[in-house]
């Protein structure tokens, strides 16, 4: 076989990267300490739509939109038509379905790990709702996040909350339609400092294969703990054909939701590689949703989310250049230092010609940030949402 150029490597692989938005990192968020209020905010859903429109206009990577069903569906299943309408008008269409089980007060003590069964029952319920939401929007996944756990060691039952656990994600998991997937998010703590329901990968996967089938595993990158490693937990999970996608952001000291690749772009690009290793040895690319879960309290919103994305694209493309013929000979008879050299050495190629050539060959600015700056478009919203955004603030978890 003929040795494809670089050029053909990078433009192959970024074919094949779509990365879905999440409709909460283009609104104001905050720490618990306070909020830093942005003028240019998206407070509707309809202005959410509209910057995403954006990142995806700038840099041809973004189709879908990510909701939580509380913070832009909050009518259920009411909601699906004008969601429906906003797809036509912006081009970008609903990605996954996040239920949200973390914010109403009777949640205080979990959700379908809550001792009060009547709980547990308004949280099934809402799962199910959060299913045929997506059904209808013609949405593959519902991605589920708990914020489940308890803050004292001795006041709760953890095997208990295990076995409800299980029993509401295999009913989630009876809901679902032939192709829908449910994705099973973990993450060690926060909110809960003591215990917290599905802590980790391990946990996340024995809930999924109890579920079913169509239930997956959800690696948000900044769900670990420390110099936990991440690209290890990701091979394991696409051997057991049990990793259903990604909620991308970076992270330095917990789940900072930092933008991807700003405190370790190696780790990205390790976990990238895993993936086109994987891809490579069986000529098919596995079927992984690739989403970004950040917020900005700082950053421009739409500048963050192209940073994110352009980074990715970047990453993406390193992986994409691992020699995997030489690496498999060098792997094979532990030759070490030349096997790290497969991984330094695509690592260290400046990937954003390549992200740029393939950019403009498919007719998309060179640069989407400068693109973005130049667009007019931060000043016009600033001055439409400038006045509400003052008055008017989204809430996040
Ligand atoms: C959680 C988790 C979820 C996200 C919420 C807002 O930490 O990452 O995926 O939906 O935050
Ligand atoms: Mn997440
Ligand atoms: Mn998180």
């Amino acid at each position: 076989m003929a040795m494809r150029t670089h050029e053909e490597i990078a433009a192959a692989a970024l074919d094949q990267l779509a990365i879905e938005l999440p409709s909460w990192g283009f609104a104001n968020t905050g720490t618990r300490f306070g909020k830093f209020l942005q003028a240019a905010a998206a407070t509707t859903l309809e202005e959410k739509f509209a910057d995403a429109a954006q990142v995806h206009r700038l840099t041809g990577a973004c189709p879908t939109l990510a909701f939580h069903v509380l913070w832009d569906l909050p009518g259920g299943v009411q909601d699906v038509s004008r969601v429906k309408a906003l797809e036509g008008t912006h081009g970008v269409r609903a990605g996954s379905i996040n239920p949200n089980l973390f914010q109403d007060q009777r949640y205080k003590h979990g959700s379908v790990g809550n001792p009060d069964p009547a709980v547990r029952a308004e949280a099934l319920a809402h799962l199910r709702e959060s299913v045929d939401v997506a059904r209808q929007l013609g949405s593959r996944d519902i991605s589920l996040w708990f914020a489940d756990g308890s803050n004292y060691p001795g006041t709760q039952h953890i095997r208990q909350r295990k076995h409800w656990f299980a029993e509401a994600l295999g009913m989630v998991h009876e809901r679902l339609a032939p192709g829908q997937r449910m994705l099973v998010e973990y993450k060690p703590f926060e909110p809960a400092f003591y215990h917290t329901d599905i802590a980790d990968w391990g946990m996340a996967l024995l809930l999924s294969r109890e579920a079913g089938p169509q239930a997956h595993v959800l690696v948000d990158t900044g769900h670990h703990y420390q110099s936990q490693n991440i690209e290890q937990i990701v091979a394991w999970l696409l051997d057991e054909q049990r990793l259903g996608g990604f909620h991308f952001n970076d992270r330095r000291y917990a789940d900072d939701d930092l933008t991807l690749g700003s405190i370790d772009p190696y780790q990205v690009f390790r976990i990238f590689h895993e993936i086109q290793q994987f891809a490579w040895e069986r000529g098919a690319a596995p079927d992984l949703a690739y989403m970004v879960d950040q917020s900005h309290n700082l950053k421009g919103k739409i500048e963050a989310m192209i940073q994110t994305v352009r980074t990715a694209q970047e990453l993406w493309v390193k992986a994409a250049l691992v020699d995997r013929e030489a690496l498999a000979g060098h792997q094979a008879a532990c030759r070490l230092v030349e096997a790290e050299r497969c991984l330094t050495d695509a690592f260290a190629t400046d990937s954003r010609p390549l992200v740029t050539a393939w950019a403009t060959a498919r007719g998309l600015p060179a640069d989407p940030f400068v693109a973005f700056r130049e667009s007019g478009y931060l000043e016009t919203i600033t001055r439409e949402r400038g006045d509400r955004n003052l008055a008017s603030v989204t809430s996040y978890a």
